[in-house]
């Protein structure tokens, strides 16, 4: 296996608690994902990126760990862990984990030292402050989930610093001794065999040690709603100007020191959650450039934005631009934001086909991809009362937000048993919607032409051909709301020409490209005559070229 497997590759991303139930609490856990492992490997993927199983409180559903090195027993034991492992590896998968290392949760050991007094072993492990003589707080930063950057400790009586919930205080990544055990958490899991790291909020790990304040949102260097979500008004993103500018030699810093260690084992690789849109094209430069510090960078720009032809082309020329010998990593869905084929559709459109274009589109990209569960079997954004919502970010904003709970909903696997087969409890965590129950896998799976399949075809297609995986990518010049470039160079290159307009369109390629073969696209029928091409709305082309 090639040191670089990750270049390219195909991440399909489970969030832990929605995937499979075998305990019977109405939520997930590890060993319903190995009795899901030989699905998974039918999908075609190179590697599992497992979001967060570790111990914790859960107020954040896991991004809020209470002890890195061990798994929350809602999820199993560490044995179940090493049993996933090594059953994944047996099948050709690899596991890359999610560290959430920016913060901690409150209940860490580390944190509860921290916050015992001023002058304890750990009291500077963590962002404390005094507050202005007036007793507000040491500045106007904000938190990404409402309200002040800065939280009271009575114990200290001090601020403490937290970029999310209060109940998850930031790690302070000037001090070496925390990037020191940071480090041998990472150590840890290197040594289970993990193949790699999805490092969440990693733009977020050093902040401004002056404490300055930030620019009001008119003067920020670049302005906000970076997430791609509808940012309420009350939680303007432009004021998270202490992340970047101010604050990113220092973490190159960290991410060398983490390279360094990843550099002691073969080809494991990280992916460094980006989040911050406009600014993510310089950040991810300096994070990936070099092959120093991160192996790729996952971005925002195709969870949100615009479903059009220039969107998509931008955000990856713009990388292909300053991104040199880094590498980006794209996905249209995530555990945070709504469900790209909800997210996208129009009145008229068939969401299906809508799914099958998109991943059609995504799997013809220059990077890595992530998929996000469920997307495969074409499953829409959830609707979920106000009385049933789990997420804290959509409890606090609803309604001008309404949270992420929409796209965690369980895993549907057999229409007709109880909860679509994830779980046998009378309730489970989030509610199985009844309107993703015709999309189960056991309705798709053997069905040639469903979405599932088409998955699973478009998939392979990009795993066959080297020029898919990492070859270049070169955009031609085009009308209207029309996406063609080539892939590949010498004498392995494709051309693709998707419409991404919902009328049909036409497009004359150069007259220098010589079609040898058009390759037939399950679900698409594009006419190619006379050196034209006729696209309906939402249509895909695909050709070999000499
Ligand atoms: O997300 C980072 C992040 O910026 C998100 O909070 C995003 O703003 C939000 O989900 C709206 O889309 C990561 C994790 O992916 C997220 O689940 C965690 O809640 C967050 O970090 C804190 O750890």
């Amino acid at each position: 296996m090639s040191p670089n497997w990750w270049r390219g590759a195909v991440i399909y991303q489970v969030y832990p608690r929605s995937y499979q139930d075998t305990s019977g609490d109405g939520i997930g856990d590890i060993r319903g994902l190995i009795k899901r492992l030989e699905y998974i490997a039918s999908l075609g993927v190179d590697a599992i990126w497992l979001s967060p199983f570790f111990k914790s409180p859960m107020a954040d559903f896991g991004y809020d760990v209470s002890d890195y090195c061990d798994v929350d027993p809602m999820f199993g034991t560490l044995s179940d862990f090493d049993e996933l492992i090594g059953l994944a590896h047996a099948k050709g998968l690899k596991i890359i984990i999610d560290q959430v290392i920016s913060h901690s949760s409150d209940q860490h050991h580390w944190y509860k030292e921290s916050r015992s007094s001023r002058d304890n072993a750990k009291a500077d492990w963590y962002v404390w402050a005094d507050p202005k003589p007036d007793g507000t707080a040491p500045n106007n930063w904000l938190s990404i989930f409402g309200g002040p950057a800065w939280e009271w400790d009575t114990a200290r009586r001090q601020y403490y610093m937290h970029n999310f919930l209060a109940s998850q205080p930031d790690l302070n990544f000037h001090n070496t001794d925390v990037q020191n055990a940071i480090l041998d958490t990472v150590r840890f899991w290197l040594d289970r065999g993990v193949d790699g790291f999805r490092l969440d909020t990693v733009n977020f790990y050093v902040h401004d040690k002056q404490l300055r304040d930030n620019p009001p949102l008119s003067q920020s260097a670049e302005d906000g709603n970076f997430m791609g979500v509808d940012a309420p008004d009350t939680n303007p993103y432009g004021f998270q100007d202490h992340l970047y500018d101010k604050s990113q030699p220092e973490n190159i810093v960290f991410l060398q020191r983490l390279r360094a260690l990843l550099n002691e084992y073969d080809g494991r690789t990280t992916v460094g959650e980006v989040g911050d849109g406009r600014r993510s094209l310089k950040t991810v430069a300096a994070y990936t450039n070099g092959g120093d510090k991160l192996h790729m960078c996952y971005t925002f720009d195709m969870l949100g934005g615009e479903f059009s032809a220039e969107h998509f082309r931008r955000s990856i020329a713009n990388f292909q631009s300053v991104v040199n010998d880094g590498w980006v990593c794209w996905a249209f869905s995530n555990h945070d934001v709504e469900r790209h084929v909800s997210r996208w559709m129009q009145e008229g459109d068939d969401p299906e086909h809508l799914a099958r274009f998109a991943i059609t589109l995504l799997s013809s990209f220059r990077g890595s991809i992530c998929l996000y569960q469920g997307e495969e079997l074409g499953l829409e954004e959830a609707e979920i009362a106000f009385e049933d919502l789990a997420d804290p970010y959509g409890i606090r904003f609803w309604p001008a937000y309404k949270g992420r709970d929409g796209c965690r909903t369980p895993m549907v696997w057999e229409k007709d048993a109880a909860n679509a087969g994830f779980s046998d409890a009378a309730r489970t965590w989030l509610p199985v919607p009844d309107s993703h129950l015709r999309h189960a896998v056991d309705q798709q799976d053997h069905l040639s032409g469903s979405l599932l399949n088409h998955y699973r075809e478009t998939l392979a297609f990009r795993r066959s051909h080297a020029s898919l995986v990492d070859g270049p990518m070169t955009f031609l010049e085009t009308n209207g709301d029309l996406l063609a470039f080539i892939r590949g160079e010498g004498q392995n290159r494709f051309l693709f020409v998707f419409n991404l307009d919902r009328s049909p369109a036409e497009w004359t390629p150069p007259s220098d490209l010589d079609i040898t073969e058009v390759v037939r696209l399950h679900g698409f029928a594009p006419g190619h005559e006379g050196g034209t091409i006729m696209l309906s709305g939402l249509d895909a082309f695909c050709a070999r070229l000499r």
